[in-house]
């Protein structure tokens, strides 16, 4: 039997959700046009008045919201509301430097939290339970998006944050969640540590985990859920859009619901940008109807995944999506922090050494490493080797405060690299994921 936070709009009639959809976008259509200048542009340039918007339908009518749209209105010029109505502010990493600044209102954080809740409820965490969180709690979303859903359905939070793992499985040994949140590989460091410390996962009363952030495969959920002995859920979002909570799976465990009352999904094609049916992979694009300050119209999130209408068997109406393929931008996600290779390169330069490099990014016990190779000049390379190394030490220090997430660095000898006549591979991904 299915526990709903919000069995009303979880299990509406489609009709229904076409009826709240409409009027959220037309009242969101006109806030945009009222309240934010870049989209009162946008719709001159188009020729497109509010009044042209009259139901969910329309959508296609609208322009597309990107990245650096965010980025090029830094840091709050995309707000729809006054300073007075703003709640609270978090980012995400940006390409030089720079985040990607979101805001919200009350309501916004309520409603946030409203996914937050689905997500945990759908799992199956009760009033009774103690809910241990171990993503990171700061301008990231993950911990205090996580937080504020444990508050609003009702549960009992242990606002853990990142790190620390012997303190974490104390934590858990101690005071017994029987949920736990955090990125899919440091539950499965946190599952390691714990054989290595000959604690078995049966005698813990953790029945759940809510795990997302970064992508992972249906192997990784097989193990975790072997290792820790629950039950490994999927949740899906994005700073931009919210945060936690924008999709989150049911018993079900085969794709995610999307809170599509807040958060209107669509499939377009990278290329073309013409939508894609059900069932069709593709980019996911969402509009946050249910959003005061910072509602983004049709914001390209760059994941390729696809949307099915399917019934659920847990009774939820709500569309799905599946686990996200991939990216069709260079984003990388290093143990949950989004990282651009031209932040690498940003570093590189700015430390006065060509960008001769290459960024190796593995999975060793679980956890990304992400190791980044740079082509010594002549100069440096004939240093000393405690020379190379203080300089190897410098680098992945600038590294570690631009990226937020720490990178071994490694000089290599002068031309070593190899050379591309085409573009050049930045990247070496063997993490395998897909
Ligand atoms: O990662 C929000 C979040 C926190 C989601 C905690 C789930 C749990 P950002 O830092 O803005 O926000 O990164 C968003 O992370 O566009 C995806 O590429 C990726 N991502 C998030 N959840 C998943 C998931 C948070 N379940 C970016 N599977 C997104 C695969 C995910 N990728």
């Amino acid at each position: 039997m299915s526990n709903y936070y919000q069995p009303e709009i979880e299990t509406a009639s489609r009709e229904c959700l076409k009826k709240v959809q409409s009027e959220r976008l037309v009242r969101t259509v006109a806030n945009c046009y009222e309240n934010v200048p870049f989209y009162r542009k946008k719709f001159d340039e188009i020729g497109l008045l509010p009044g042209d918007i009259k139901s969910i339908d329309d959508i296609t009518k609208l322009p597309f919201t990107v990245k650096q749209d965010l980025r090029d209105n830094y840091p709050f010029g995309l707000f729809a509301v006054d300073r007075e109505k703003l709640y609270r502010i978090h980012a995400s990493s940006g390409t030089t430097g720079k985040q990607t600044v979101v805001g919200y209102t009350k309501t916004d954080v309520e409603r946030w939290a409203d996914g937050a809740a689905r997500a945990l409820v759908a799992a199956g965490v009760t009033k009774e339970d103690i809910v241990h969180i171990s993503y990171g709690y700061g301008l990231f979303t993950g911990g205090l998006g996580l937080h504020y859903g444990v508050e609003q359905m009702g549960a009992i939070t242990v606002p853990a944050s990142t790190g620390n793992t012997k303190r974490q499985i104390m934590l858990l040994q101690d005071f017994g969640a029987a949920a736990i949140c955090c990125t899919p590989s440091y539950a499965l460091t946190i599952a390691e540590a714990m054989e290595e410390a000959g604690i078995d996962s049966k005698d813990l009363p953790l029945r759940v985990g809510i795990f997302g952030a970064e992508p992972w495969t249906e192997a990784m959920r097989k193990e975790i859920e072997k290792k820790l002995n629950i039950k490994a859920y999927d949740i899906y979002g994005l700073s931009e859009i919210a945060g936690p909570g924008v999709a989150y799976e049911c018993e079900e465990q085969s794709g995610m619901h999307i809170c599509e009352d807040y958060f209107y999904p669509e499939i377009v094609d990278p290329d073309t940008l013409e939508p894609l049916p059900d069932g069709e992979y593709g980019e996911l694009v969402f509009t946050c109807i249910g959003k005061e300050a910072l509602p983004l119209i049709r914001y390209r999130t760059r994941d390729i995944s696809c949307i099915t209408h399917e019934t659920c068997s847990c009774g939820r109406t709500l569309v799905k999506m599946k686990k996200p393929r991939g990216r069709s931008d260079d984003m990388l996600i290093i143990r949950g922090v989004n990282v651009f290779p031209s932040q690498v390169e940003h570093v590189i330069l700015t430390l006065g050494m060509d960008p001769n490099y290459q960024i190796l990014v593995d999975r060793i016990n679980n956890a990304d490493v992400m190791t980044v190779c740079i082509e010594m000049s002549e100069s440096v390379f004939s240093d000393s080797i405690r020379n190379i190394e203080a300089t190897e030490h410098k680098i992945a220090a600038a590294m570690q405060s631009v990226l937020g997430v720490s990178t071994k660095v490694k000089l290599v000898e002068p031309r070593s690299l190899p050379r591309y006549e085409g573009k050049a591979v930045r990247v070496i991904d063997n993490r395998k994921l897909s």
